[in-house]
């Protein structure tokens, strides 16, 4: 911008304000997504956790005895990946069915 007559340098208005265009990404940003875990412990029964996993997760009986094993083995195992309010839904079938079944079996979440 050039200077009018009554515009002094260095006032707010004298602004070499064209050089401040910056580029700006365009934002498409993804929702964060949340990692279902189940937990193992010493009581719930295998075939319990086996259909919990067909039920609320959609596997089959293969897949699903699988992934118990696992979780049975290794402590926890990821048996989903969700938008926050899937994975709260999920979380909150497995811990009504475990307390209807009084099995202590833990299902939490995290972000990934
Ligand atoms: N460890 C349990 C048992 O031996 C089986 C089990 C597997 C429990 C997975 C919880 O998330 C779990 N009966």
């Amino acid at each position: 911008m050039t200077l009018k007559p009554f515009m002094m340098a260095g006032t707010p208005d004298d602004d070499g304000d064209a050089a401040l265009a910056v580029a700006t990404k365009p934002k498409t940003k993804r929702p964060p997504m949340y990692k279902v875990l189940l937990l193992n412990d010493d009581f719930t029964p295998m075939e319990f956790v086996v259909m919990v996993l067909e039920r609320f997760f959609g596997m089959d009986h293969a897949q699903a005895f699988e992934v118990m094993l696992t979780v049975h083995k290794k402590g926890v195992a990821v048996v989903g990946v969700f938008s926050h309010e899937i994975a709260e839904t999920k979380v909150t079938q497995v811990m009504q069915a475990a307390r209807d079944h009084q099995h202590p079996l833990q299902c939490t979440m995290e972000k990934e």
